[in-house]
């Protein structure tokens, strides 16, 4: 059981602490062109911390929303907001105005610290009585101004509680009203001190890097939670595709990756160019790379195996858990599932009423507890989400003999057609395995005979034709890979498929699509 004191500020703890044990030399972030140090990061973010207490009049308690593409300078904002016993309330910078003022309402937001190059939304969105300070925006810019004269000026961090709030993240789910998350001082390092401590294992010289943004729990965790809390670095800059992604891995020698499933698809398809070209990427410095956001295929995870050598850490995490409570690495690894409790949570899996335990082998509900979980802020989809000290994260999953846990599919994702019960992943997991299939979302359309009929849309590799004998090929193949009823009745062909600003497939949209 993870225990802290009852004063604990996360902030203090994941820097200044860190700084004290280590030192205050060693890299903290890295960007294409500058480095700061634990010294350097430390001396910003206490500068900042003072302008919030001092000049802006930030108390503790009060909501600041931070926004920004991914930039030591945010990080930086978001270390001081901690320290200043203020909270956090994250988003991406990808949302726009009317999303960011049904944020800042739902939340009480009073201050922003935002990026000026994501200002012009944040100033559309109106939202009545809020003080925006904008940084990056050249030199000096507004926060630099304030900051100057606290340069060198040490701030003491404020002495949270270990359950003080520290931070609201959003989500909205593939769909609906945003849901604020709220999550406190002490989660913020159980996190750290569970899946990074136990699963990920990062060592003080290792530099960390991700596609996940920082509004996103999911690289908060992997690009500042989990790296401070060791020492280590990360590298935080804008992501911008696979070419990128690999560029940068090779120039910096990352060795940790955090990103989704479909990047790490994307990537393969490089990696796969670049030996075709005689220019191989260099991707030896990797040694963990993390999978989440979206269930891993097992065909991505042999396909990564077998060109890297590496063993993809899958695992499944939830704004509502801040991050990662089921996973495994190295041996532990049992591809095509997730992998067991991440030490600290249990699991278990229950039937549609939300509690009871359903036999393992048999699909019910997931249900998670442990050192965080779920506290939306005023809303009352709370009870759908905790029921008797268990949070339903809306997955379908079995657990297997062992302790394993297999996702089966988003609780509202499963297709009934003519009554047998399809996972759509399954039958994602089937095309994925086709060499013409480059991303693929299996999703139910309304049926008078059956119900719901299976219907595949599948983003096909560079070069194949769209006709109707690549339907053939590709219905031919699923009906050898998976029992007939499973197989698509339909496939269509798309661009691209439709997925939210934290990349995770919209499957509504694809529901809601005419037939074809
Ligand atoms: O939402 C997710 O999928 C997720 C995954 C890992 C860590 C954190 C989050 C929010």
């Amino acid at each position: 059981e993870l225990r802290y004191p009852d004063r604990l500020n996360c902030g203090a703890e994941l820097l200044d602490r860190t700084v004290e044990r280590l030192g205050a030399d060693r890299r903290a972030f890295v960007t294409d062109d500058a480095s700061w140090s634990y010294g350097e990061l430390r001396d910003r973010v206490d500068a900042i911390a003072h302008v919030l207490t001092s000049d802006l009049g930030i108390v503790p308690g009060n909501r600041v929303l931070l926004r920004g593409p991914t930039t030591p300078e945010l990080a930086a904002c978001w270390l001081a907001v901690m320290k200043a016993g203020a909270v956090a309330v994250t988003v991406l910078a990808a949302q726009r105005s009317h999303e960011l003022r049904t944020v800042c309402e739902i939340a009480e937001v009073g201050h922003a610290l935002c990026d000026a190059a994501t200002l012009d939304d944040l100033v559309k969105a109106d939202v009545p009585g809020l003080r925006v300070t904008s940084f990056g925006g050249g030199s000096p810019d507004d926060l630099d101004r304030l900051t100057g004269p606290w340069a060198g000026r040490p701030y003491g961090a404020v002495a949270t509680a270990a359950d003080d709030v520290a931070l609201i993240a959003f989500t909205s789910g593939t769909t609906g009203r945003p849901k604020g998350c709220m999550h406190f001082h002490r989660d913020v390092l159980a996190v750290a001190d569970s899946f990074s401590a136990h699963v990920l294992r990062p060592e003080p010289d290792d530099l960390f890097a991700g596609s996940p943004p920082l509004g996103f729990t999911f690289g908060l965790g992997g690009l500042v939670l989990f790296p401070l809390r060791v020492g280590a670095a990360a590298l935080l800059q804008q992501w911008n595709g696979p070419d990128q992604m690999l560029a940068a891995v090779q120039r910096h020698r990352v060795s940790v990756l955090f990103t989704a499933p479909t990047a790490y698809r994307a990537i393969l398809g490089k990696l796969a160019d670049g030996e075709a070209r005689g220019e191989p990427w260099d991707v030896t410095s990797l040694r963990r790379c993390v999978s989440a956001g979206e269930h891993l295929p097992a065909a991505t995870w042999e396909a990564w195996r077998e060109r890297t050598g590496l063993r993809l850490i899958d695992g499944i995490g939830a704004t509502e858990m801040l991050h990662i409570f089921i996973s495994a690495a190295d041996d532990a690894i049992r591809p095509g599932t997730t992998g067991l409790p991440v030490p600290g949570f249990e699991a278990r899996v229950v039937g549609d009423d939300g509690t009871t335990p359903v036999p393992d082998g048999e699909p019910g509900l997931l249900a998670v507890r442990g050192p965080v979980g779920c506290r939306y802020l005023a809303d009352p989809r709370q009870q759908n989400y905790v029921r008797g000290g268990w949070n339903l994260t809306g997955d379908t999953y079995v657990r297997e003999a062992g302790g394993y846990f297999r996702y089966v599919a988003r609780a509202d994702d499963m297709i009934i057609s003519a009554g047998y019960n399809i996972a759509g992943p399954e039958v994602e997991g089937a095309l994925l395995r086709h060499p013409d299939v480059e991303e693929v979302a299996v999703v139910g359309r309304a049926d008078e005979e059956r119900g719901q009929t299976v219907v595949a849309h599948v983003v096909l590799r560079e070069g194949v034709p769209r006709g109707a004998d690549t339907v053939d090929r590709l219905r031919a193949f699923t009906k050898e890979e998976l029992t007939p009823f499973k197989c698509p009745k339909e496939i269509v062909f798309a661009d691209a498929l439709p997925r939210t600003p934290t990349g995770k497939l919209q499957r509504f949209r694809l529901r809601e699509a005419p037939a074809q």
